[in-house]
Parts: C-alpha cells; structure tokens; sequence
C-alpha cells in the first residue's frame, strides 16, 4: 500500500518535471524583437529573454548573451542548424556571431534543451 502509494507520487513527480520542461507554457515572453545593434538575450530563471529573435536573412549578425543563471545547465547554448555552440560567461556578456544564413526558422537551446528559443530569418 505505502509502496504504491510512493510510487504513484514518483510517477506523478516526474511527470510534472517533464510538463514543467518540456510540454507546459512558455514562461518567456514570446515577444518577437525587431533588430537592433545590440540586441542582449538574458538567460535567467530557465528561460532566454527575449525567446524569440528576429533577423534579416542574408545578413551576419551578432547576439549578446548576458547569462545570469549559476545552473551549468545554461552553460552552452547551441544553435544546431547553424552549427554553433558558445559557451556562455557568467554575468558577463557573451557575444554570438551569427552567420548570413537562408531564411527560415533556427532553434537555439542549452545542451539539455531546458532553455529554448528561435531565431527567425526572414
Ligand atoms: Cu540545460
């Protein structure tokens, strides 16, 4: 009885981790930012904010990530599809040089995809 008891708890548990992860809200602001010069992306509290960028296409860019959160899970962020991946200073700005590259839509993320967010090419 205990035992089912505790086991149901544990399932109930991890299937709350995983929504809060993974399937729940987007606790960042899912603004979309126009360019600028300098644009900063804070990462804090597991979220990248502002999560959603938008660049033009075509054109090389440079991102400013200010890390603020000690956790190493937000350590790195990486941009799969562009093949970069930085690693992030703490409470430092980490500049991000992003490529010219085709339009479309590039995810970016720490290594265990807690953090997330996309960079738009248009
Ligand atoms: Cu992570």
């Amino acid at each position: 009885m205990i035992a089912t008891l505790v086991n149901t708890i544990g399932v109930l548990l991890i299937i709350a981790i995983i929504w809060w992860f993974w399937l729940g809200p987007r606790r960042g602001a899912a603004k979309t930012v126009a360019v600028s010069e300098q644009l900063q992306i804070v990462v804090k509290d597991g979220v990248y904010e502002p999560d959603h960028i938008r660049l033009p296409s075509g054109h090389a860019a440079t991102l400013h990530f200010l890390r603020e959160d000690p956790s190493p899970c937000s350590e790195w962020v990486i941009f799969p599809d562009l093949e970069i991946s930085a690693e992030l200073a703490l409470n430092k700005e980490t500049t991000v040089e992003i490529p010219a590259a085709k339009p479309g839509k590039y995810p970016f993320s720490c290594q265990m995809q807690m953090y997330r967010g996309t960079l738009t090419l248009e």
